[in-house]
């Protein structure tokens, strides 16, 4: 299992309903990430800056935001775009963070 981290950006104002959206995630995401070995995931956010900072576990075959080739995964990058930074795809903007300490 890996580790892996990235951020992304929020457009401003939108962290409630950002929450909301993640608190009724759909089934059907929930089931596609765990299957490609996604786990222990977590978002937080820097109301600072708007942004949000993803950690997750990986089987080592990629993350979530390696899975855009599944439709269900761009359904949701389409429905999350207006309030996100995303890429003309829709894919979120994902900056890879480099992990510099952990504590088992
Ligand atoms: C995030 C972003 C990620 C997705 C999670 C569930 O806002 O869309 O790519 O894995 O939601």
């Amino acid at each position: 299992m890996n580790r892996t981290a990235f951020k992304m950006k929020l457009k401003p104002g939108y962290k409630e309903e950002y929450k909301k959206r993640h608190d009724n995630l759909w089934p059907g995401l929930k089931t596609l990430l765990k299957n490609a070995g996604v786990s222990d995931y977590s978002i937080f956010i820097d109301e600072e800056t708007d942004t949000l900072f993803a950690v997750q576990r990986t089987a080592g075959t990629g993350g979530s935001q390696d899975l855009g080739k599944e439709a269900l995964v761009k359904q949701w990058w389409a429905y999350m775009a207006d309030i996100m930074e995303v890429n003309p795809d829709n894919s979120p903007v994902s900056v890879p963070l480099e992990e510099v300490f952990y504590l088992e």
